[in-house]
């Protein structure tokens, strides 16, 4: 149920393991896609894999589910504007696959949920389908009735290494009961090489949760430093480089921000789920949000002074080498500086065609890297991608260069 950055190179992989695998998508043009074997995402490796998976008649995409062994949920689980997790997809996905359930059903949820979201689709199931014994932690199944077995396995893969990582990760298993954990066990066990370590729903739930988050703590300890290497004339990767070379610290990367649609998201489920009490969490997640304002704020003092000032940010994307724009820091840095109207703002971005719906409309030009680096007066370097990485740097040296990831070291 899914067929966006997990569901679909799961379902492609589940079907060249030889699994037959029916991905279920709520849009026409992704399934229409896929049927022809064509992928609608970025990532390496994925268009051959779904081709061959699509060709060998071992994958189809459809709009709706149909009876099956195993269901996959990989459906996205967004922040509402208030910072609480939105699981109508989840809620959607679970109602679409409710009346195909049969005894002996086993229901996975992969996509990231706040803690109880798996018990919260063994009551939904338990209501829709009164005709089957719902999993129980209470061991109150009665013995001989018809149930189904549910339980969450977080995807722990990262964009750009998804197919690597969807066999070699260690996956973590959590049963509402144990015999749940058991059979998702044994599913993941059949094309995962990584150790397969079983736990219960609300442990799985919050331990892929906590992984995140230790990222997003950890990434805010760099942009901390490297707002403060600013003020004390320090240069923050050398200064990591050299506090990483002690066996016990390894403090991870600053840059404009933290994106995408995980590490900027899950805390925020962790923090929801308790009431707002968790002050680290929530002060990491302002010292990210800080770093990004604070590029833009470096840009408008460089603007100052400068006719017709003309800026162009490298990358657009929320990480290195991918084409996903969504909760980005530089789409936020270019929307903001065009906001403001700093200048004219080029964006490069080698990963997409043509410039999401906002940011076109904001003003910003899409334009290739000669092109930027000929006009601008400003560059601000937001996202290391592979392209960029041979950028001419004596072309740059009549111009104001800010560096936030690293890029021209
Ligand atoms: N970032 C930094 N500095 C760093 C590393 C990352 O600023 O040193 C930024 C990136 O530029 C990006 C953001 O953090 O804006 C997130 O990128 P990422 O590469 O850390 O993570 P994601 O969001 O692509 O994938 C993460 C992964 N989680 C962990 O590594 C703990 C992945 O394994 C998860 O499956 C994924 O979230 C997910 O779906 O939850």
């Amino acid at each position: 149920m899914g067929l966006g950055y997990i569901g679909l190179p799961t379902a492609s992989l589940l079907a060249t393991k030889g699994f037959d695998v029916l991905g279920v998508d709520v849009n026409t043009k992704t399934v229409d896609r896929i049927n022809l074997g064509e992928i609608h995402i970025v990532e390496p490796g994925l268009d051959i894999l779904v081709r061959s998976a699509v060709q060998s008649g071992q994958l189809t995409a459809s709009l709706e589910p149909a009876t099956a062994d195993i269901y996959i949920i990989a459906v996205p689980t967004p922040l509402s504007a208030d910072n609480r997790p939105e699981l109508s997809y989840v809620e959607a996905a679970t109602r679409a696959v409710a009346p195909f359930l049969t005894a002996s059903s086993l229901v996975i949820l992969e996509s990231t949920s706040p803690i109880g979201t798996t018990e919260k689709i063994g009551r939904w199931l338990a209501e829709l389908r009164p005709d089957l014994a719902a999993p129980s932690n209470e061991d109150s199944n009665p013995p001989g009735r018809n149930r189904f077995f549910l339980a969450h396995c977080p995807e722990r893969v990262l964009p750009g290494r998804i197919l690597e990582e969807l066999v070699q990760n260690d996956r973590v298993v959590g049963g509402i009961d144990a015999e749940s954990t058991a059979r998702a066990h044994d599913f993941y066990r059949s094309f995962v090489a990584g150790e397969i370590v079983k736990t219960d729903a609300r442990t799985a739930e919050m331990a892929k949760l906590t992984e995140n988050a230790f990222r997003d703590v950890n990434i805010a300890l760099a942009n901390e430093l490297s707002m403060l290497c600013e003020r004390f004339g320090i240069d923050v990767w050398r200064l990591i480089d050299i506090a990483n070379h002690h066996p016990r610290v390894q403090i991870l990367k600053p840059g404009p921000g933290v994106g995408g649609h995980c590490i900027p998201i899950d805390p925020w489920f962790i923090i929801d789920s308790a009431g707002g009490d968790a002050p680290l969490l929530k002060a990491a997640r302002g010292v990210n949000q800080t770093k990004t304002s604070r590029v833009v704020e470096d840009v408008q003092s460089k603007v100052e002074g400068l006719t017709d000032p003309v800026i162009a940010c490298l990358g657009l994307s929320y990480k290195n080498d991918v084409d996903d724009l969504r909760e980005s820091p530089s789409v936020e840095i270019a929307l903001q500086l065009a906001a403001s109207q700093a200048g004219t703002i080029l964006a490069v971005e080698p990963n997409i065609v043509e410039l999401p719906a906002k940011l076109d409309a904001s003003g910003v030009k899409l334009v290739d890297l000669e092109t930027a680096i000929a006009h601008a007066d400003i560059i601000v370097a937001l996202v290391k991608h592979r392209e960029f990485l041979d950028v001419n740097h004596g072309a740059l040296a009549s111009k104001v260069v800010i560096d936030t990831c690293g890029l021209l070291r």
